[in-house]
């Protein structure tokens, strides 16, 4: 049993403004669609982001078609759950309307029973968990889901046996731990058992290992921002070159992976300091010979002097596709102010709410986390009651939901 293990795709992510990244993204997919079905592989797993938006283009949603269309002409099946850049906070998302067309199976809990020729269904409580199957391996998944929700989902996902994958786009404490600064949702204890842990979220490729198993990121198909970069040149007293992060994807084979690598385009991620501005545009020529054709160049400059940065800026872009130039006037050093973190000021639900309320809102989280906590509220006051009040909700009229599973299925 073999199979692809794919991550963070981003269709249609625009980077630096520019539309031919997007296409960047959507090649890498592409070289990896037909690297796998070189490799002969079972099936795909798509381990969330495969939009880098949760309403992507008609254009972006063509791309995606084309690519797994390539799955289907070889009888390859896709299981797939949605990532935090692409789940909805609606019932449908883009995944679905791809599944309706038989181009991807969707993997978790869905408030509809669906079934196919490598799905199953499970009733748990008033939602369905949707499952793969590929002759003897169980697939379980589930989408991105914010902690609080986590904690109740992970105990649904339970593999019947080791010969199965989990999918999931979290962050898992100890593999984050290793070099990342990055906020985590699970922790090793907080998995069930199984075969092979297929992971999406954290964009650097990732291979942990615990007693014989696999957690594996195999980290976004592009390079995402400039901790990705391909290159990172430092000219501080002296000029370095050193590589940076690979890009690809995972092929698991009797549950061992295989990372391998994609050819992307370059990105620099260049820092220069200098005493003066005639030593910096001395040193930032001496780095342009470094630098490929076709690149993304961002370039870092710490000057006491300022700079011809419009000069520079030309120079770079004869060269690279994208050049950005960032100056900072070196200034004497100032004393930095400690500032209390906001741990201290806010309590466990505070932090929870600020944390659903940082970058894109997802409107319908934030609803059921406040429902929860303050359902929980309320049913410990209630508690001591009769049950008979449930006549009122066989009216139909107030349709409270039942379970708080009823907030997380998807359609
Ligand atoms: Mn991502």
């Amino acid at each position: 049993m073999k199979f692809a293990h794919i991550a963070d795709i981003h269709l249609g992510y625009e980077q630096y403004n520019q539309i031919w990244r997007a296409e960047d993204f959507s090649a890498s997919f592409r070289k990896i669609a037909e690297r796998s079905i070189e490799e002969d592989v079972d099936f795909v797993i798509i381990a969330g982001d495969l939009f880098h938006r949760s309403v992507p283009s008609p254009k972006t949603i063509k791309e995606a078609i084309e690519i797994l269309q390539m799955f289907k002409r070889e009888n390859i099946p896709v299981f797939a759950i949605e990532g935090n850049h692409d789940k909805t906070s609606r019932d449908i998302s883009a995944y679905h309307l791809l599944e309706s067309i038989g181009m991807l199976n969707v993997l978790g809990l869905r408030k509809k029973r669906v079934e196919g020729e490598y799905l199953r269904c499970k009733k748990v409580q008033n939602v369905y968990l949707v499952k793969g199957q590929m002759e003897d391996v169980e697939i379980l998944g589930d989408r991105h889901r914010s902690r609080w929700q986590l904690e109740k989902i992970i105990p649904l996902l339970k593999p019947e046996s080791e010969n199965s994958v989990l999918v999931l786009h979290q962050a898992v404490k100890e593999v984050v731990d290793i070099d990342l600064d990055m906020a985590y949702d699970l922790t090793i204890t907080d998995l069930p058992e199984a075969g092979y842990y297929a992971f999406g979220h954290i964009h650097l490729p990732r291979m942990y290992e615990f007693r014989g198993r696999y957690i594996v990121y195999p980290g976004s198909v592009e390079r995402y921002d400039l901790r990705e970069a391909s290159v990172a040149i430092s000219y501080k007293t002296e000029l370095t070159v050193r590589e940076g992060v690979r890009k690809g994807f995972v092929i698991v084979d009797d549950f061992k992976p295989e990372f391998i690598e994609i050819d992307t385009r370059e990105m620099y991620d260049v820092e220069i300091e200098a005493e003066n501005a005639d030593e910096l545009e001395k040193r930032f020529l001496e780095v342009m010979e470094k630098i490929g054709e076709d690149g993304i160049l961002i370039v870092k400059m710490r000057c006491p002097e300022i700079a011809d940065i419009k000069k520079m800026n030309e120079v770079a872009l004869k060269r690279a596709s994208y050049a950005e130039i960032r100056f900072e006037r070196r200034v004497e050093d100032f004393e930095v102010l400690s500032v209390k973190s906001e741990n201290e000021f806010f309590t466990d639900f505070e932090l929870k709410l600020l944390d659903l309320l940082k970058g894109e809102i997802d409107e319908r989280e934030v609803y059921d986390f406040l429902m929860e906590h303050y359902l929980r509220q309320s049913q410990e006051e209630v508690r001591h009651e009769t049950e008979e009040k449930t006549v009122e909700d066989a009216k139909g009229i107030d349709k409270k939901p039942k379970t708080l599973l009823d907030f997380f299925g998807g359609d």
